[in-house]
């Protein structure tokens, strides 16, 4: 069977996903996309089979007979229309973050799919599916360092656009540890809080840049993430999870490691594209193959999408008010009970 997957929005990250699901993915193919920016879906249409029909707005690649399934890489705050479209037309969606931009959204998305109850809706949190990532996992839950009693954690970009606010990086970047650690830890985040260091000069004036947040989950465990977004160097993603009896650290990209008479260098990945490749290309093949058996999705669920939502507000409100901002989930639907995790 091979899936017929509609693409509303292709920029950077609806480009990258076009490409992997017509040359990575086995059973998948893009008959569809659209992007408010028309010539740009056009020519991404051309570069990946030429074949893909493209349409005025994301609501017709939703409508379309040919599209047995959608993928939302447009900006945040179009998700929810598009993704409560989606539930409602009863396809399968694949919505990279944020589900929605506000909880309230995220909520009423909860909500719909919960009482149509079959999980359509996936949110793109493809660290679960990181080899690396999964590694950690396995040693944490074998108990082999102990019980886990905290984790440092660093989210470096090599750059970001002057545009890029404090706000963005706490909504934009930090959401992927949020989910990261609910799943690795598999519990909630109780309170966080915001430290400002020293500022970097590379930093426009709307970003105060690094930032490290904190978060408390839940049993007590603390994480700390050190976000520095105009590092230079490359973009660098670590961890390290300290137990009573010892400590597991997140194994390096996988890059080649070069030694001459100069030295030793292993060089860094220059974007997420490229340090989470395969992790999106596993993430994809396994969403692509329950479509097309007609399974509910099973990875990162609507839930998770608003769980991190109300985390990434509480980051802002904690920097805002430079206090420590404790979180409120409220009920989980049963449905999710067994749900949402990789
Ligand atoms: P981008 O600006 O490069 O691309 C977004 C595209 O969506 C643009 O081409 C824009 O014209 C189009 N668009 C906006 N509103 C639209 C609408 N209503 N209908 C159709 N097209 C619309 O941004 P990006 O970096 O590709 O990010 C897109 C989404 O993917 C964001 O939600 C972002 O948070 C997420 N993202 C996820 C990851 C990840 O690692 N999982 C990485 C990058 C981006
Ligand atoms: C970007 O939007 C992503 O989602 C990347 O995974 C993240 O590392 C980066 O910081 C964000 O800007």
């Amino acid at each position: 069977v091979t899936v017929r997957i509609g693409i509303i929005g292709t920029g950077m990250i609806g480009e990258d996903h076009t490409r992997r699901l017509t040359d990575v993915i086995s059973g998948a193919e893009v008959t569809a996309v659209t992007d408010v920016d028309a010539d740009r879906a056009k020519e991404v249409a051309d570069r990946f089979g030429g074949t893909a029909a493209v349409h005025s707005n994301g609501h017709d690649v939703i409508a379309d007979d040919n599209v047995d399934a959608v993928v939302i890489a447009s900006w945040g705050p179009s998700h929810a229309e598009f993704v409560l479209a989606c539930v409602a037309a009863g396809k399968p969606v694949f919505c990279e973050k944020p589900l929605a931009t506000t909880a309230e959204d995220c909520r009423r998305i909860v909500e719909t799919e919960a009482a149509t109850g079959r999980r359509l809706i996936q949110v793109g949190f493809m660290r679960r599916y990181d080899a690396a990532y999964q590694a950690l996992k396995q040693v944490v839950d074998a108990g082999t360092i102990g019980a886990p009693l905290l984790m440092h954690c660093a989210h470096r970009n090599a750059s970001v656009p002057d545009s890029v606010t404090t706000a963005g990086v706490l909504t934009d970047s930090v959401v992927h540890e949020v989910d990261l650690v609910r799943w690795l830890f598999d519990d909630e985040i109780a309170s966080v809080r915001v430290l400002l260091p020293k500022r970097s000069s590379l930093a426009a004036a709307v970003l105060h840049d690094p930032l490290v947040v904190v978060f408390e989950l839940a049993g007590g465990i603390m994480i700390d993430v050190e976000l520095s977004v105009n590092i230079r160097y490359g973009y660098d993603i670590r961890g390290e999870v300290v137990g009573e009896i010892g400590v597991a650290q997140l194994a390096d990209a996988a890059k080649t490691m070069v030694s001459t008479t100069a030295g030793s260098i292993r060089p860094v990945p220059a974007d997420w594209r490229e340090r989470f490749i395969s992790a999106y290309d596993t993430e994809f093949q396994e969403w692509v193959d329950g479509v097309a058996a007609g399974a509910d999705a099973t990875g990162p669920s609507a839930w998770d999408g608003y769980a991190a939502t109300v985390v990434t507000d509480a980051c802002n409100a904690a920097y805002e008010t430079q206090s420590v901002v404790t979180i409120e989930l409220g009920e989980r639907p049963v449905f999710y009970a067994t749900g949402g995790t990789a």
